[in-house]
């Protein structure tokens, strides 16, 4: 049977009213846990035309977080408290993986089994403490093929409580798209054996 911990809800209407845009951007400090004030994002999964091929090719319909692919990067301090909002406005359910991320299963986005998969025009509050620093990524954990393959996937940043001096820090996310000579997508079937998405991060020492 089904864990269904209780849903950090959020009525649609009262989270559409303070939902300014489809950025993902950090807010006002939220509710403290543990004396430690949240950091708060705005996730929003929704259809988008992006120039994924770009040059004089056409735009090509996407999935993402943000009206961006790759999504919106996130990036926070390790130890710090983070609260996510992640909004489905895609005509399916979702949810949210953080890849890497070692946080409470509750928080681990596995639809059905560590939270409700979140229903088109609803919301779900993700809220965790980063332990570790590192480059990772999160993805959708339902229709997971389909929905990375449309280009849900974004970066999850955390920097070391001091950073290292470098010059310059580079994020890259790959991603493999199969495409038709218009940069149309194609049908759902083209997307499933052939994406996947890489992230690296890459400093230069000074
Ligand atoms: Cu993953």
């Amino acid at each position: 049977m089904p864990v269904h911990p209780v849903r950090p809800a959020i009525d649609r209407r009262s989270f559409l009213t303070s939902a300014a845009s489809l950025a993902l951007a950090p807010l006002l400090p939220g509710s403290a846990h543990a004396g430690v004030p949240a950091k708060e994002f705005r996730l929003v999964a929704a259809p988008a035309r992006l120039p994924i091929v770009g040059g004089s090719y056409p735009e090509t319909d996407c999935w993402s977080y943000g009206g961006q692919v790759p999504g919106s990067e996130i990036r926070v301090r390790q130890g710090d408290r983070v609260r996510i909002v992640v909004e489905n406005r895609l005509p399916q359910d979702t949810t949210v993986h953080w890849h890497g991320l070692r946080i409470p299963n509750a928080m681990d986005g596995a639809p059905d089994v560590t939270q409700p998969s979140i229903q088109p025009g609803e919301a779900f509050q993700y809220e965790f403490t980063v332990p570790d620093a590192g480059t990772y990524w999160y993805h959708p954990h339902a229709h997971s093929a389909e929905q990375v393959g449309r280009g849900l996937a974004g970066a999850f940043i955390i920097e070391e409580p001091n950073p290292l001096p470098v010059d310059r820090d580079v994020v890259w996310v790959l991603g493999d798209w199969r495409l038709k000579r218009d940069a149309a997508s194609g049908s759902t079937a083209a997307f499933l054996p052939v994406s996947l998405c890489a992230v690296a991060s890459a400093s230069a020492c000074a």
